[in-house]
């Protein structure tokens, strides 16, 4: 199995983020602590000195699986399911801007709270339409560019919280390069079997994230670990697993517990 560990690349309010900042550093950190691979997160790719960013990546030989993007809508409130115009047309037009950095470092796009809530006047059947032709005229850019929608807990959003509404999504969306990210921190809140979730998601499984049900680094929580990695071995899963964890006790402790942990599974 391939571990990644999760660095934001600029500021945030996002908390579950071993790292934040500091590129040269926590790169080299993460190649040390033994992960496979640096997931980023990037507000704005416009915002991002891309040249030092790859030498670094060069340099410790760091694949980056995939890219989040939410970043966008917790700092700046763009959403492809906001009621005004012109702030969706802001929303694909940032997340296009990711596609294209996504394709040059071959990563996967996260389409996670970018989606927006449904809110205000907008009715169910508006926001979900606003959602699939977003995805659509994103995902149309290239179609070798991966994106990945993933299923997020009841208290951050209101639209897509369950695998099966996921799949419902993906299937209306049409695009094979469109398919889901799941996460066990919010698998834990909203499935009623995290393993029978990563089995009915088999097909279109193109990234995982992994926290326990606190939120901490696996193994600090209740979340049945070697389950979830036995499942995602049984469906032939060779992407990533991804920590995406609170930096608790602090960041190097958060990303030292979760690799060694992860490996003994
Ligand atoms: C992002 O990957 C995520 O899991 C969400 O909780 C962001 O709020
Ligand atoms: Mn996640």
């Amino acid at each position: 199995m391939k571990f990644s560990i999760v660095l934001s690349t600029q500021p945030s309010s996002f908390s579950a983020l071993a790292y934040k900042g500091n590129l040269a550093g926590n790169i080299a950190k993460i190649k040390q602590l033994g992960y496979d691979g640096v997931e980023l997160t990037v507000r704005d790719p416009g915002q991002l000195d891309f040249d030092f960013l790859s030498s670094i990546l060069k340099e410790h030989n760091l694949p980056v699986p995939a890219l989040g993007t939410g970043q966008a809508y917790g700092e700046e409130k763009l959403s492809f399911t906001d009621p005004r115009n012109e702030i969706r047309e802001r929303a694909i037009a940032r997340i296009k801007s990711q596609a294209m950095l996504a394709a040059t470092l071959n990563a996967i796009v996260i389409i996670g709270l970018v989606r927006g809530k449904q809110e205000g006047n907008v009715g169910t059947e508006t926001a979900e339409r606003w959602l699939i032709d977003a995805l659509r005229e994103c995902a149309s850019l290239n179609e070798d560019t991966k994106f990945a929608i993933e299923p997020i807990n009841r208290y951050e959003t209101n639209l897509i919280n369950t695998v099966q509404s996921g799949l419902a999504l993906l299937e209306k969306v049409g695009m094979k390069n469109v398919g889901l990210l799941l996460d066990t921190f919010h698998m834990n809140i909203e499935e009623a079997s995290i393993t029978e979730s990563i089995r009915a998601a088999k097909e279109c499984l193109f990234h995982f994230h992994v926290a326990d049900s606190n939120r901490w680094y696996p193994g600090a929580g209740h979340v049945d670990f070697r389950a979830v990695l036995d499942t995602l071995k049984e469906i032939g899963y060779t992407g990533f697993v991804s920590a995406e964890i609170l930096p608790l006790p602090d960041s190097d402790l958060a990303a030292k517990h979760a690799i060694e942990y992860l490996r003994t599974l």
